[in-house]
C-alpha cells in the first residue's frame, strides 16, 4: 500500500460531507490546528491532530506550519479549443458587445474553426498546457466542455481528447457535452434541423461512447431559447446524462427558472438572474455555479451571489476558462473576486471551490473536503489562514498541490507568506 503521512499543517481548513452546502451551512468551514493527514492509495484514511499515528513505511511530507486546505475544484471551463481569441480584446475596448461579435460569425464560431482544423492529439497537447498551469494554481478537479465542434465529428473529437487528458494528467476532469453552445453556421437558417441533430445523432453518440456524465445548454439571446433548452436537455436526460445549464449570462429568458424546473445539476453565470429564477433553482436543488471572472473580463454586472446563499441555493465559483469570454485558469483569483465583488466571506469562497464545486460536477462523495474516503486532494498554502488567500489578489500562494496523494511541488516559491 502506498501511504502519504502530510504532517505539522499549521491549520486545515475544509467544509464537510458528501453534498452541497446552502444557507449559512456554506460559512461552516472547520479548522483544525497542528494537523495531519494520512493518505493510502490516493485516498484519506484519517485526519488528526497533535502526535500523528504511527505509520511504517508511509513517505512524510512536513508541511511546515502552512495552511492546508482541500484541493480547488474548477466545476466550469471550456479546456479543449483550437486557437485563441486576442483580436477580441480590441473590439471590446470599442464597445462591440459580446453577443454582436458572435452574430458576426466571430466569438465562439471563429473557435469553432479553429477547433474543426486541429487533430484530437493537437487538442489535447493544448489542453494539457492549460491544466499544468491549474494544477500549479491549486486545481485538482476540473470540469471540461465540449461545444467548439457543433458537429457530430467534432464534438467527439474534443470528449475523447478530455477522456485521454484525463488518464494521462494529474487533474481528474470530468466531461460535459456542450454541442448547443452556439447554432453552426450551416444551420443559419434551420434552428429545427440543428436541434434534431443533436437529439438524435449526437447525444446518442456521445452516450453511446460513455463520453459525458452532464448535457449543457447556451441558453441566451440569439442562441438557445429556454424551450429549444428543454427540449435538448429532456433528450440528454434519456440517454443519462444529466443537465446542466448556462442562464441568465447575458439577458434573463428563463434559464435559471428552467434550470430548477428539470432539476439540473447546476446553473452556470446566473449574473442577471431574477428571484424566481432564485427560488426555483431552490426548490430544484440547483447549484448556482458563479463565475466571476467573466464578469471582470467583459466589464459585466455581478450576480446575485449573497441573494442566492440567503435563498438556500447552494454556491460555487469557478473560472469559466475559455479563449473568448474569460481566458482566466487561476482560481486563486476566482476566491478573491468571490470576497470583492460578490461579498461572500472566506470561509463561505472557501466552500464554493471546492465542497460545493465538487457537487456541482456530482463528486462531492469523492472530493472537495478533507475527510476521510475522499480522494487525496490537498493544497498546502503559502499563508497562515484563510483570509490571507483570498486578500492577497493576483498572487499564486500555492506551495505544494497533493493529488490522490501524489506532491506537486508547482507554485510559486518566491511568493512571501502571512
Ligand atoms: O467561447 O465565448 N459564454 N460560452 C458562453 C462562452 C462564453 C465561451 C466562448
Ligand atoms: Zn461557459
Amino acid at each position: 500500500m502506498d501511504r502519504l503521512l502530510v504532517t505539522n499543517i499549521g491549520v486545515l481548513a475544509t467544509p464537510a460531507g458528501t453534498a452541497a452546502k446552502r444557507g449559512a451551512a456554506q460559512g461552516e468551514v472547520r479548522t483544525l490546528r497542528d494537523a495531519w493527514v494520512m493518505i493510502e492509495d490516493g485516498v484519506i484514511a484519517s485526519v488528526g491532530t497533535g502526535q500523528p499515528e504511527a505509520a511504517p513505511g508511509a513517505r512524510v511530507l512536513d508541511a511546515g506550519g502552512r495552511l492546508a486546505t482541500p484541493g480547488l475544484v474548477d466545476a466550469h471551463t471550456h479546456l479543449i479549443f483550437g486557437g485563441w481569441r486576442q483580436d477580441e480584446l480590441a473590439l471590446k475596448l470599442k464597445g462591440v458587445p459580446y453577443l454582436d461579435i458572435l452574430a458576426q460569425g466571430g466569438g465562439i464560431l471563429s473557435t469553432v474553426r479553429a477547433t474543426r482544423a486541429a487533430s484530437q492529439e493537437e487538442l489535447a497537447d493544448k489542453a494539457r498546457l492549460a491544466l499544468d498551469e491549474m494544477l500549479a494554481f491549486g486545481t485538482t478537479t476540473c470540469e471540461a466542455k465540449s461545444g467548439y465542434g457543433l458537429d457530430t465529428e467534432t464534438e467527439l473529437r474534443q470528449l475523447r481528447a478530455i477522456r485521454a487528458l484525463n488518464k494521462s494528467h494529474p487533474i481528474d476532469l470530468v466531461p460535459t457535452f456542450l454541442g448547443a453552445h452556439a447554432l453552426p453556421e450551416a444551420y443559419k437558417e434551420d434552428r429545427a434541423a440543428y436541434i434534431r441533430l443533436l437529439c438524435e445523432e449526437m447525444i446518442p453518440a456521445v452516450a453511446a461512447e460513455k463520453l459525458a456524465d452532464f448535457c449543457d445548454v447556451f441558453c441566451e439571446t440569439g442562441v438557445f431559447t429556454a424551450e429549444e433548452s428543454r427540449t435538448i436537455l429532456e433528450a440528454g436526460k434519456k440517454y443519462g446524462l444529466r443537465p446542466k445549464l448556462h442562464a441568465d449570462e447575458i439577458d434573463p429568458i428563463g434559464g435559471s427558472r428552467l434550470a430548477g424546473e428539470i432539476g439540473a445539476v447546476s446553473a452556470e453565470h446566473l449574473i442577471v438572474c431574477p428571484q424566481d429564477g432564485i427560488a426555483s433553482m431552490a426548490r430544484g436543488g440547483t447549484t448556482a455555479c458563479l463565475l466571476p471572472a467573466t464578469s471582470f473580463y467583459l466589464g459585466a454586472a455581478y450576480a446575485p451571489a449573497r441573494a442566492m446563499v440567503d435563498a438556500g441555493v447552494p454556491v460555487a465559483l469557478a473560472t469559466d476558462f475559455n479563449p473568448g469570454s474569460c481566458p482566466c485558469l487561476n482560481m486563486q483569483l476566482v476566491m478573491s473576486l468571490g470576497c470583492l465583488k460578490y461579498r461572500l466571506t472566506p470561509e463561505e469562497v472557501l466552500t464554493a471551490v471546492t465542497l460545493n464545486g465538487a457537487a456541482a460536477i456530482g463528486l462531492a462523495d469523492r472530493t472537495g473536503s478533507a475527510e476521510p474516503g475522499k480522494w487525496g486532494d490537498l493544497v498546502l498554502w503559502e499563508a497562515g489562514d484563510l483570509n490571507y488567500i483570498t486578500y492577497r489578489l493576483g498572487s499564486n500562494l500555492v506551495h505544494t498541490v497533493i493529488k490522490r496523494g501524489i506532491p506537486y511541488q508547482g507554485g510559486n516559491k518566491n511568493v512571501q507568506a502571512s
